[in-house]
């Protein structure tokens, strides 16, 4: 089978739709590009920022934006987020403070769990944002649960989860699929087929054509969308919420797009694709085409361009340089926020470590409980 596809969409191939969608204004299609603009300003200063050996580690989601910004914008506020590390433009739109998101990629005093976590696993409970988990798949029953909550306590939010086209093989998107279908939870599951799991293509990753038919199985409506418009992700976004919260339950979203960059800092894509491919799908960046459109909608001039990279750019340095000038957390963090309470065995070792800081003898030496 050919790496290269045809992008099978709900809407058009080449150009995105010429009318304003339902639920948006003029003024919010502006936004929205301002946010894909900063969510590319973003990665690009990120990836430099650990080439330079700032930073330990980086994912991006170059080539992704409007998977990210037209689902963002379907959501309200009272709506959760269960994200991958590849959504970054989520959690600023949802409202994650930009030092909030930077100061967890230098894990330093002010990072919200003060550098246990690795780079780009932002969490924010204040705006329903939940901490992002290295391992695949979790997140997709952490939003079942949730939305099945919400059901419960009646409060008419719906919960949302990202995960990849590798997510799919894993045992809890099976299980929460089931789960929500058979439960009717609130629960949209956005899927972004970004055609890699680190180095395996899809098609090596499931028998099946196309992702989104797998919601058939379970019991759900299942469509696949063109993950590079952003008016299709909004609109199609917008139905699944709607259908939600009128308690009709889940939806499967396959928002099918391209890793235009590598997987993470940590791998090179040149060992795994072609150039052609590649640039294949440069060529429908979903920067380029939504400009395409503002520009048709007369929204779009080169001026509000540069302003609009200028200030994401200034925000960014800004936020840089703030985190870099503050400390590394203190070792004591270490045991905090781990359990509600300390267990013995960890209050022994803090205890060994003040020991030994003040250089005392060790109270503990040579247990090790675990
Ligand atoms: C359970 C589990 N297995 C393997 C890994 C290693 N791993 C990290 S990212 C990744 C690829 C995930 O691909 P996909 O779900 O398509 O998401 P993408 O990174 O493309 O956004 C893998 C296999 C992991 N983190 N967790």
């Amino acid at each position: 089978m050919s790496m290269i596809q045809e992008v099978p969409t709900m809407t058009t191939k080449e150009k995105p739709q010429r009318a304003i969608p339902e639920g948006l204004t003029p003024f919010d299609l502006k936004q929205m590009y301002e946010a894909m603009i900063m969510t590319r300003e973003y990665d690009e200063r990120c990836f430099k920022l650990q080439r330079q050996g700032r930073i330990g580690f980086y994912a991006g989601s170059f080539g992704e934006e409007a998977c990210q910004i037209g689902t963002a914008f379907a959501l309200e506020q009272k709506d959760w987020i269960f994200s991958s590390y590849r959504q970054p433009g989520v959690a600023m739109h949802r409202g994650v403070p930009l030092q909030t998101m930077v100061n967890n990629l230098f894990g330093n005093a002010e990072d919200i769990v003060q550098g246990k976590q690795m780079p780009v696993h932002y969490t924010h409970k204040a705006h329903h944002f939940l901490s992002i988990s290295s391992v695949i798949g979790t997140q997709v029953i952490q939003a079942v649960g949730c939305a099945m909550a919400a059901k419960v306590k009646k409060d008419d939010a719906v919960a949302i989860t990202y995960f990849g086209d590798g997510g799919t093989s894993s045992n809890d998107f099976h299980s929460g699929m089931n789960f929500a279908a058979a439960m009717k939870a609130p629960c949209i599951f956005a899927l972004v087929n970004n055609q890699y799991a680190i180095s395996i293509p899809v098609q090596k990753q499931t028998g099946v054509e196309v992702l989104a038919d797998k919601a058939k199985a379970y019991g759900m409506p299942g469509f696949q969308v063109d993950g590079n418009d952003i008016l299709a992700v909004y609109k199609a976004t917008r139905e699944a919420i709607l259908r939600a919260r009128r308690g009709e339950g889940p939806t499967l979203l396959e928002l099918k797009t391209y890793r235009a960059g590598p997987h993470s800092s940590s791998d090179d894509p040149s060992r795994y694709r072609s150039k052609e491919e590649t640039e294949y799908w440069l060529k429908r960046d979903p920067i380029a085409l939504f400009r395409e459109y503002l520009t048709e909608m007369e929204l779009w001039t080169e001026a509000w361009e540069t302003e609009i990279r200028e200030n994401a750019q200034a925000r960014l340095s800004e936020a840089i340089k703030i985190a870099e000038s503050l400390p590394q957390p203190a070792w004591e963090t270490l045991f905090d926020d781990v359990y509600s309470y300390v267990p013995q065995a960890l209050a022994d070792q803090k205890e060994d470590i003040l020991a030994h800081e003040s250089g005392l003898e060790l109270t503990n030496e040579g247990e090790f409980p675990l």
